[in-house]
């Protein structure tokens, strides 16, 4: 069968369709997120967003809809070490102290003995998969191919973030019907609407659905059209442009908000609470160039309107959610848009914790944000910085001005928030010198390091010497050397030595302490005997056995030597803490 052209719809894609499940009077759809294979997975933030999007946008059709969520389980299952990662054998021993890295490899999620069985109770006409991520691809392929031994009439669709021209693996995938990219909702409406149970209204005695725009997803209708990826010419007109869109309900709304009601309330949480994410806003006006947002979301931002998020989040809470992820990339980008959200929230809904665990970057926060965004249930920050120095972040396009970012962790340690800013190591271009540098800058700020290794994703604008022949090479967690500065390791070393600074700032005597910290001064505030107390002295890290016993971890000497001197004198400042 011809593979549907990606970003568009071509006619005859279900050739021998009506033959499937003749009785059903309903198309059956099934919208799966497969399993990974990886060191680690975030579980607080497994929400399949992109599917429940995805089901706003064709619920008014007759449909039986399901999401199958194969990665979010409790199950979990040791793998061997792929044999790629073999440079990094030596340094994944299983390490129970404060500077541990990874040290398994495991399939997260149902296993694929129960992915089958739970398949094969299935009758789906259509089957779509997410694929957002290039260095899970295998995983998608693997359930594709799974879904066609079973169900070998069902069309399989994948769309997603991972869906483009810049790799074949999917185009050339022989159990994939059709590839979507971009925002899916309204190819997926057209897909569906093209499938023959739907294209014989009177004989199924069903609506004539064959007009999209005759039955709006609710939330208002979604864009016509995949969003520009060119960039806004000016970046503050479209900042300043964004206002209107706050209070409008009139406003149509550019994009769905989740069918978050097809999943159990309680089925993903957050710190114990029951929770969903959501996006406000989608596109990036930004330009950062590690980073493949705005191939799929554009640069233009859009805004949802204020009073169509408050009424789903008011659903939500009725159904009893208590916790809000806001994964938009730039949720403060207008912070007048963000005011009014806050305002209408404070206003309209009883208290909920709020998240934006995609992180919110320094340029677009200031004291009455801040502030605004405390009262209405934010405890805990998460900044994005990059890279610290100057050079790199023109060279990134991504300018931050240092000074503003410190004001903003200052304010926010005032204000009771727990910070954590991400910045990135072996960025193609940066020594670990520079890295050093940014954790330097960190340190001696009341947030918590988040060190997120450079990963490679097909299509970024930044370009590598070295570039991972396999998917699995291009994941955070495989340490790949794509700049020749950055053996593996060196960057296993700066990651434990991100956790070294972070547990110093986290004691409670430094917490209390009134005085400036050092490495060296908070060393001494541990008891005698303490695994960081004696890493500290001797300069090298250790790590602790199951008998409590302290092992050598290998680590880059070079790069240890020149963290002790250069972190030796240098101001350590405690972690801000939750103040409630
Ligand atoms: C939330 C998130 C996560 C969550 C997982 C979410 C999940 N359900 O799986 C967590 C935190 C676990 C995560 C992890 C990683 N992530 Co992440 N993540 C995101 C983030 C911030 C938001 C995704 C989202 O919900 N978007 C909103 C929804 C509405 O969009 P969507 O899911 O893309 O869906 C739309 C379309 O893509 C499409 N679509 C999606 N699925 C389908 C299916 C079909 C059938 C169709 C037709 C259409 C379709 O239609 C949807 C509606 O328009 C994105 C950045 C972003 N702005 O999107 C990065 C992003 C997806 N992540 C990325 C990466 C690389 C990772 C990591 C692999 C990095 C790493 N560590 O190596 C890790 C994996 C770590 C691990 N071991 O778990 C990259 C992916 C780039 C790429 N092409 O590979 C992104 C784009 C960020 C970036 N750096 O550029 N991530
Ligand atoms: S990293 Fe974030 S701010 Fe930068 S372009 Fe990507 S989504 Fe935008």
């Amino acid at each position: 069968m011809p593979k549907t052209a990606i970003n568009g719809v071509e006619t005859e894609i279900f050739p021998s369709m009506k033959q499937l499940y003749p009785d059903s009077p309903r198309l059956n759809i099934l919208l799966i997120q497969a399993p990974i294979e990886d060191f680690y997975t975030t579980k607080e933030r497994h929400y399949p967003l992109g599917l429940l999007t995805l089901a706003a946008s064709v619920q008014d059709l007759p449909v039986n809809l399901r999401i199958l969520d194969f990665l979010h389980h409790p199950g979990r299952s040791t793998l061997p070490l792929p044999p790629n990662f073999a440079a990094l054998k030596p340094f994944l021993v299983h390490d129970r102290g404060p500077l541990s890295a990874f040290h398994q490899y495991y399939h997260f999620g149902l296993s694929w003995k129960e992915i089958r069985q739970s398949l094969a109770k299935e009758s789906p006409h259509i089957c779509g998969i997410s694929s957002n991520f290039y260095t899970y691809t295998a995983s998608v392929l693997k359930l594709a191919a799974l879904i066609k031994e079973l169900h070998p009439l069902t069309s399989v669709v994948v769309g997603g973030q991972n869906v483009n021209d810049y790799h074949s693996l999917l185009i050339e995938d022989p159990h994939i019907d059709c590839l979507i990219s971009g925002p899916g909702e309204i190819p997926f409406r057209n897909y569906v609407l093209q499938h023959p149970l739907l294209q014989a209204p009177e004989s199924q005695g069903l609506p004539d659905l064959s007009d999209p725009a005759a039955a709006p997803p609710p939330g208002g209708a979604v864009s016509p059209a995949r969003p520009s990826a060119a960039p806004p010419s000016d970046v503050s007109a479209s900042l300043s442009a964004s206002p209107e869109n706050t209070c409008s309900s009139q406003i149509p709304a550019p994009f769905p908000l989740p069918n978050a009601e097809l999943l159990p309330p309680d089925a993903y949480r957050i710190s114990g609470k029951n929770a969903v994410m959501l996006n406000l806003t989608r596109g990036c006006p930004m330009a950062c160039s590690f980073c493949t947002v705005h191939e799929s979301f554009g640069r233009q931002q859009q805004l949802l309107p204020v009073p169509v998020v408050i009424d789903f989040m008011r659903r939500q809470i009725q159904r009893g959610i208590l916790a809000f992820d806001i994964e938009d990339d730039n949720f403060t980008f207008s912070k007048s848009y963000a005011h009014a959200f806050l305002d209408a929230l404070l206003r309209e809904l009883p208290p909920v914790a709020l998240y934006a665990m995609n992180g919110i970057d320094s340029r677009f926060l200031d004291t009455p944000l801040l502030k605004k965004m405390r009262s209405a249930g934010f405890s805990m920050l998460n900044l994005s910085l990059a890279v610290s120095s100057d050079e790199h972040q023109q060279q990134l396009s991504r300018p931050l001005d240092l000074q503003r970012f410190s004001q903003v962790c200052t304010t926010a340690s005032d204000l009771g928030f727990r910070i954590i800013t991400y910045f990135i190591s072996g960025l193609p271009g940066t020594s670990p010198t520079d890295v050093l540098s940014t954790m330097a800058f960190l340190a001696a700020r009341p947030s918590i390091l988040g060190i997120s290794p450079f990963y490679w994703i097909p299509g970024m604008p930044l370009s590598a010497p070295n570039t991972p022949s396999l998917p699995e090479d291009a994941r955070l967690s495989r340490f790949f050397p794509a700049d020749p500065r950055w053996p593996e390791p060196t960057h296993i070393t700066l990651f434990r030595l991100a956790r070294l600074i972070n547990a110093l700032k986290s004691l409670p005597a430094l917490l209390s302490s009134s005085t400036p910290a050092t490495l060296t001064s908070a060393s001494k505030l541990l008891p005698d005997g303490h695994i960081l107390k004696i890493s500290i002295e001797q300069r090298k890290l250790y790590g602790l056995n199951a008998d409590k016993s302290l092992f050598l971890h290998q680590s880059d000497e070079n790069l240890l030597s020149e963290f002790f001197e250069l972190f030796d004198q240098l101001p350590l400042a405690p972690a801000s803490s939750w103040k409630n």
